[in-house]
Order: C-alpha cells, then structure tokens, then sequence
C-alpha cells in the first residue's frame, strides 16, 4: 500500500477534467476563451515583471497559429519538486492548481478567470514547449495535451535568465486556433502602461509593436487626453507600497465637462469599479474640500462642493495590487470588492491634500474649476426650474408673447421658424405661410455672449419662450407627445454671427431636447447671401463661392449684384422665395447620428470658433433638398 500526499494526489488528478470541461476553466472555447491561454502566459511574464524581475517580454504570432512568450525573468526552475521525482517545470505545467508562484510574498495576478495556471494552458495545447534559462543552462521540456512528451532536457549553455513558452491550441478543443493581433496589441499596451518601465514587443506578419512607456500611468493619461487642454502640465501621481497593498494613482483635470476614471485590480481592469475606486473618490473629494475650506475660497450662495463637482473634467487612473486572493464581483467580475476602500481613501486624500498645499497657484486653478462646477450645477438647477414653472404656466394660460403661431394645429404641417432679433422676425412674419408656419424671435445679442454656458443659454427668458413654443418641457418634464410642430427650423444671418447664434441654440438642442434631432424634427434653414439679377433671369447665392461661380456661367452678360445685409434687410418676397416656402427653400436636417456624441463633439468645439463650429456641425448634418418627400 502506497500512502499519498496531498500534493501526490492532485498529480495523480491529472488534467483531464480540463480537457473534458474546458469551459468551466477559460469561460468558453470561444474566441475569447482561447485568448485567455495567452492572457495566462502573458500574465506570468508580467508577473515577474511587476516584482521586479523582468523588464522585457516577446509575444511572436506565428502563421501556423501557435505563440511564442519570451520573458528574461528568473526562468521556471527546474530543480526537482518536493518527493515526486518530478521538475518544478512539470508541475507546473502538468498539475491543476499549481499555478501562482510557490514562494509566498509575490503579488498574484489572479482575478477572475485568470490564474487558472499554466496547466491548463498545457492541458489545452495541442502542443507546448517551455524553456526555462536559469542556472547557466536552458532547460526545456515539451508536452502534448497537458502529458510530458519528452524530459526535462538540458540544453546548451545559457547566461543570461528566462523563459519561453510556445504552444499552440489545441484544434480538437477550440473551433478556431487563430489568435486576433488587435486584441493581443491592445493588452500589450495596456499592460506596458500598468507597468512602467515594462517593455512588451509583439511580432506579428512581419510587423514589429513596441510597447514601452517609462512614466507608466502617467504615460496612460497623456495619451487619453492628447491633445486636449488641461489644467495641470503633468498629472499629479502617487505610488505606495506597503505589505498587503500597492497602490498606484495618477490623475488631472482639463477644462471639459467630462469624467473618466479608469480603475484596475492587480492590472486587470474594473469596468464597474469597487472599493478602490470609492476611495479614490473619497479621497479626492475630502482632499479638495479641505483646501477650499481652509482658504474659505468658497463664494456666497454653495454650501458645498459635491463628489461630482470635483469629479467634474477629471481624468484619472487607478491601479492597485493586491496580494494573496483578490475577490472580484458583479456579472462580469468587473467590481473590486476586497476591502481596501480606507486605505485608498487615505492615501489619495494625504498625498492630495499635500500636493494642493505645497503647490498653492495649481491648487487654486484646480478649487476654481470645481467650485465653477458647483456654481454651474446650482444655477443651472435653477434654471431648470424656472423653465419648468414656466412651461407649465404657459401649457395652462397662454403662449410666448413674441410667438407668432401658425393656425393649424396639425403637428405634421406645423413649423415653427426660430430667427434671431426683431426686425429678422418681421420680414419672416411677412414672408411666411401664415396656416402653417408660426415665428419665434429671439434676441440674438443675449445669446451672442463669448462666453454663453449652456447654464446662461438655459436662464434666457427667450429660450424659455422657445421650450414653451415647442410644447415639450425639458428634462424630467419631457413629452415628446406635446411637441408642437413637425419641423422647427433655426434661421439665422448667413454671416459669422449668424452661425453663431446657430451653434448655441444647435448645441442646446443636443443637450435639452435631444429627443427632437433624434426623431428628425430639427433644421436649419438656408438663408443665401447674394441675390444676383441677370435681364429675365434671377439667382440666389449661399456663399461667396456660388456667387462667384454663377457670374461666371453668366459668360459677361451684364448683370446686378445684391448682397443681403440680414434676413430682416431681405425683402419679403426673397425671404419667402429662398427660405421658407415649402416648395423652393432647401433645408438642412440636423441628424447627428446620435445626440449624445453630437453634444460631446459641440462641447469640444466650444473653444474654437464659430466659423470652425458651424462648418464641422454643417458637414455632419445631411442635406435635405426635397423635404415633402
Ligand atoms: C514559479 C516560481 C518562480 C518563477 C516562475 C514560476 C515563473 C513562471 C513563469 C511563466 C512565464 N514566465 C515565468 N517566469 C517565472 C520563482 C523562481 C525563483 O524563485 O527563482
């Protein structure tokens, strides 16, 4: 009688459960399963990366599908393991469980379904061949199907330190053997910016990628902002280590409305964040509202800074290693749910606080820009209400007084012109079909501020009127069922001016009534610029351009040109002619294809002029020649 060892008996386990059940340790055998084969590699390597062993990591893809992953780390060891006459390298490759490394105070990369170990790896390769470089020789070993096929072999001399693993999936188990460069391309960076001074090379079709970033995270950051402006030459970074965890943060604000925080346990991302991202949230937002409340920077009227405020424009990432096991929740483990929460918190708010103190101008330009956020928030929460009372006032008594309706009621024939100032509102009444198209004035001056916030636009007693016109509401109010008209047309200047009051009131569409661009409902009308009269023959000209390329189809026949000052200098008759009736005018629709990306783009562009402004909004808008169609 034999008596096992418990370590005996998982050897004797062998790997055939992982080839009978594949699934029920890499997910699927689909695409994605089999790419979690080379993430387990990968992550090794990385591993021996991370605890400072390794700076230099190969993946080649080779035409017959198998990969090849060289490390110079400190190699498998080969010596023999414990009582089983067997190479640690073996094991490894040949035992379930024995994945990790056997010494303790490594930090294990180990969420979700990596760190399956290596066997089953090799239990699922058609054929695997390790080679370890340590000891003055390279050792090498190869198996089939998660079984030895040759010894541990002693190969030729060998300095320097490392290993390579070479397997290729096995066809038997995956429909398909292929691996996709692009994600192996997108890991590799990703993994060399969680690393710094990590470098990853992948060859592929002859194509060498060099993934190598020094400053690590900060690296990361800089690309995802670009070129975008920021408050902060460089991000702001912390690094702490302690026994049970590495903590590693960097993170900047820029002058956007936008928020984007990307969280990682032990390099794996965190899609739904966790407890290391609420302390980094915490920690943030305690280290801002001690600066601000220290220098009392905070102005009549707020209370306080919210989270969101100071969130409000922030880029950040956040990785942390954990040692021994990392718990990971939710649907797609994507949620941290070890309990670090405090310690991140604490870190993030002393180096913070510390940072701001230290570094007074930035800590001010950053309590600013948070403190603009909060100001924003309240005022145009304010605002909000006001046109809510508004719209419920004038749904009960009455309309916008400088509303001009139309007299049908029938949503479908319905159009509801928006122009800007008075006297452009006079010559539209005159030049408009009175059954069918309602007027709406809006004092052009008031909007044409440089600097006009969506906040400002949305206190504006005119654009009230206009939501009221509309009929909808806004927000939580919305109905699209009460929209007013089937068509409501911006018509403004065919100048710099013009396309301004255009790009605001565009751009408070996208953000208040994005329903209306979605389901169509949005134009801008197309005003022409020059009226030139040739004897019999009459034409009307956008641009500059158009004009000048109709004068000379005119071959010099005498001719008069006009140029319109402003629709409210355009006789009626012109106005009518060229803009608004529904049988000559031509329309732009406004039809981004989704409201969401549309605002972000207006809110980028909202630096740079309006001339730019307009002309990128005119060419992603579709043109509409025959809108009775
Ligand atoms: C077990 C123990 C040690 C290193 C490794 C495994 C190791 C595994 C892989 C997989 C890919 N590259 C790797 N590099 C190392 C520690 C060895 C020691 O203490 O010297």
């Amino acid at each position: 009688m034999t008596k096992y060892r418990s370590e005996d008996i998982q050897v004797l386990e062998g790997l055939e459960p992982v080839r009978k059940r594949p699934g029920m340790y890499i997910g699927s055998t689909s695409s994605t399963g089999l790419h979690h084969l080379l993430w387990e590699i990968l992550d090794n390597s990385v591993d021996e990366a991370l605890n400072g062993h390794c700076d230099t990591i190969e993946v080649t893809l080779e035409k017959d599908h198998s990969v090849t992953i060289k490390d110079n780390g400190r190699g498998i060891p080969v010596d023999e393991y414990r009582k089983t006459k067997k190479s640690a390298m073996e094991i490894l490759f040949t035992t379930l469980h024995s994945g990790g490394k056997f010494g303790q105070g490594n930090y294990k990369v180990s969420g979700g379904l990596h760190g399956v170990g290596m066997a089953v790896v090799c239990a699922l390769s058609e054929n695997l061949v390790a080679t370890s470089r340590r000891d003055g020789f390279e050792w090498s070993q190869t198996y089939s199907r998660g079984k030895p096929t040759t010894k541990l072999q002693k190969g030729k001399a060998a300095r320097n330190y490392g290993t390579t693993v070479c397997f290729k999936a096995d066809g038997q188990i995956f429909p398909k053997t292929e691996f996709n460069p692009k994600l192996i391309l997108e890991r590799a960076e990703s993994k060399a910016f969680l690393n710094k001074g990590l470098k990853i090379i992948v060859y592929e079709n002859n194509n060498t990628h060099e993934f190598h970033y020094p400053d690590g995270i900060q690296d990361y950051i800089k690309k995802i902002v670009g070129q975008k402006t920021t408050l902060m030459e460089k991000p702001f970074y912390v690094e702490k280590e302690d026994k049970l965890l590495r903590l590693e943060t960097a993170f900047l604000w820029t002058p956007s409305t936008d928020t984007q925080i990307l969280s990682f346990a032990n390099s794996i991302r965190t899609i739904d964040g966790g407890t290391h991202e609420n302390g980094f949230r915490n920690g943030i937002t305690k280290a801002v509202r001690t600066y601000i409340d220290r220098r009392k920077l905070l102005p009549k009227g707020i209370t306080a800074v919210t989270g969101d405020d100071v969130r409000e424009g922030l880029v950040a990432i956040i990785n942390v290693y954990l040692q021994g096991e990392v718990e990971f929740q939710g649907q797609t483990k994507g949620r941290l749910n070890s309990e670090i929460t405090s310690q991140v918190e604490a870190v993030v708010n002393h180096t913070l606080e510390h940072y701001l103190n230290e570094n007074q101008s930035l800590g001010n330009t950053i309590a600013n820009r948070i403190i603009l956020s909060a100001q924003a928030r309240i005022a145009s929460r304010q605002a909000k209400e006001a046109v809510q009372r508004k719209t419920n006032i004038s749904h009960r008594l009455n309309l916008p007084g400088k509303l001009s309706d139309c007299a049908t009621t029938d949503k479908d024939q319905a159009e509801l012109f928006i122009c800007e100032g008075d006297s452009a509102g006079g010559s539209s009444k005159q030049a408009r079909d009175r059954k069918t198209q309602a007027i709406l004035p809006i004092r052009g001056k008031i909007l044409n501020v440089e600097t006009a916030t969506m906040t400002k636009i949305l206190a504006n007693t005119e654009i009230q009127n206009l939501i009221s016109a509309c009929g909808t509401g806004i927000g939580n109010k919305f109905d699209y069922n009460k929209l007013r008209y089937g068509k409501v047309i911006i018509m403004t200047d065919a100048d710099v001016d013009g396309a301004h009051i255009c790009t605001l009131l565009l751009t408070f569409f996208y953000r208040y009534l994005p329903e209306l661009i979605e389901k169509g409902h949005l134009f801008i009308a197309q005003p022409p610029l020059y009226r030139i009269d040739a004897g019999k023959k009459l034409f009307y000209a956008l641009t500059d351009e158009e004009k000048d390329e109709i004068i000379k189809g005119l071959n010099g026949t005498s001719h008069e040109i006009g140029r319109f000052k402003g629709l409210g200098e355009m006789p009626a008759s012109d106005l009518r002619e060229t803009t608004m009736s529904k049988k000559s005018r031509s329309l732009i629709r406004v039809g981004l294809r989704s409201a969401e990306q549309a605002s972000k783009t207006v809110s980028e562009l909202m630096g740079k002029n309006a001339e730019f402004r307009f002309k990128f909004i005119k060419e992603k808008a579709e043109f509409v020649k025959d809108l009775d169609v």
